[in-house]
C-alpha cells in the first residue's frame, strides 16, 4: 500500500513553500532526537543537566540536547524570525525578514526519559510581519490565531501529529524509507468518553468544582453520571493528549490552591495552545475553568495555563461547574 509521505501532504494542504520547509525541518530533527532517545544510557542522556530552566525547573540532559538540535534547525531557516521555547530565558532571534514565529517544548515529559517513558516535542508556528530587532511582544498572539501546530511523539514508533488548520492528521516514521507516512486522517474526538487522566494525587489541592466534577466521575455507574470511567495518567501531555486524539477521553492539569498565584502548571504558549488547535481541530475542546483557552490574550511568553480538554460534553460540564 502506498501512503502519502509528509511531504506530499504539506505540498498539497498548503501553498506556502516556507511553513512546508519549516515542518520538515522540525521532523528532520526529531529524528535525530529519536536517535539520541533510543541510545538511552549508552549516548549519555540521562540525569540532570544541572541547571533550572526560567521556570525554576530542573533541566534534564536530553532537555537542553533537544532544545540545541531543534534552536539550530530553526535558526538555518530565513522563513524563521524568531523562537521561543520552554527552555530558553528570553526569545531568541533568527532572521529579521523571516515570516513565522515558532515555539516549542523541546522534550514534553522529560522526568519521563530515566525510566525509558513516552516523551514528545511541541511546536507551534506563529506569524509575524513586525520588523525591526524581534521583541517578545510579538509572540503575544492568542492560540486561534496560531498557523500550524503539532507534536511528535517518541513511543515505541515516532509519531508526527499535525494540523495546518484543515483537520489533525497523524504520521508514524518509517525507519526503512527515512520518512514520515500518513497513518491517520480522520482524528476525530468524540464529544463523550469513559476515560480521564488528571494527576488523583493533588485532588485536595484544587478548587471545589474540580473536585466535585472528578468525584461523580469516580462514583462511576452509581453516581449522577451513571457510566464507570477509567483513568489514565502517563505524565507527559503530550502522549495523554495522543491517546485522546486516538481514542477519545478526557485530560485536565488544573488550577491548585497550594500555589494560588501560579495559574496552573503547563504553560500556554509551548504546550497549551499548540495542543489546543490539534484538539479543536479534532472536533475537541480546550478550556480554563472560565472559558477557551485559544482565546486567552497571552500577558507573557512563559505563561502558565490550567487545562481541561478533549471530549467537548465533558469539557462543558467541567466548565460549568466551575461556574455555577
Ligand atoms: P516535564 O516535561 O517537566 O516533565 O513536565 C511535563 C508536564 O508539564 C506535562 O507534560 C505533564 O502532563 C505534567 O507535567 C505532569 O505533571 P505531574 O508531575 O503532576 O505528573
Amino acid at each position: 500500500m502506498s501512503r502519502a509521505t509528509l511531504a506530499d501532504y504539506l505540498t498539497t494542504h498548503t501553498d506556502s513553500t516556507s511553513l512546508q520547509q519549516l515542518v520538515i525541518a522540525l521532523a528532520d530533527t526529531s529524528i535525530d532526537i529519536r536517535q539520541d532517545l533510543a541510545g538511552g544510557a549508552l549516548n549519555d542522556i540521562l540525569g540532570a543537566a544541572g541547571a533550572e530552566n526560567v521556570q525554576g525547573e530542573e533541566q534534564k540532559k536530553l532537555d537542553v540536547i533537544a532544545n540545541d538540535r531543534i534552536k539550530a534547525a530553526l535558526a538555518a531557516l530565513p522563513c524563521v524570525r524568531g523562537i521561543a521555547s520552554e527552555e530558553e530565558d528570553d526569545v531568541v532571534p533568527a532572521h529579521q525578514g523571516g515570516e513565522f514565529l515558532v515555539t516549542f517544548d523541546p522534550l514534553d515529559g522529560s522526568s519521563n526519559i530515566d525510566i525509558n517513558s513516552m516523551v514528545g516535542t511541541i511546536f507551534s508556528v506563529l506569524g509575524s510581519n513586525a520588523d525591526g530587532p524581534l521583541s517578545e511582544q510579538e509572540f503575544l498572539q492568542p492560540g486561534r490565531q496560531q498557523i500550524a501546530a503539532g507534536y511528535m511523539l517518541y513511543g515505541p514508533s515516532v509519531m508526527l501529529v499535525l494540523t495546518v488548520k484543515k483537520g489533525v492528521v497523524m504520521f508514524t516514521y518509517d525507519p526503512q524509507s527515512g520518512q514520515y507516512l500518513l497513518t491517520d486522517d480522520q482524528v476525530n474526538i468524540p464529544a463523550d468518553c469513559k476515560e480521564f487522566a488528571i494527576n488523583m494525587s493533588n485532588q485536595r489541592h484544587w478548587a471545589p468544582a474540580m473536585q466535585r466534577y472528578i468525584a461523580e466521575l469516580l462514583e462511576g455507574k452509581e453516581g449522577p453520571r451513571g457510566k464507570d470511567y477509567n483513568m489514565r495518567w502517563v505524565a507527559a501531555m503530550v502522549a495523554d493528549v495522543h491517546r485522546i486524539l486516538c481514542r477519545g477521553g478526557l485530560f485536565c492539569y488544573p488550577w491548585d490552591k497550594r500555589k494560588p498565584e501560579q495559574a496552573g502548571k503547563l504553560r500556554l504558549m509551548y504546550e497549551a495552545n499548540p495542543m489546543g488547535l490539534l484538539v479543536e481541530q479534532a472536533g475537541g475542546r480546550i478550556c480554563t475553568q472560565d472559558g477557551p483557552i485559544l482565546d486567552i490574550q497571552p500577558e507573557q511568553i512563559h505563561q502558565r495555563v490550567p487545562v481541561i480538554l478533549g471530549a467537548a460534553n465533558e469539557v462543558d460540564l467541567c466548565v460549568s461547574y466551575h461556574q455555577s
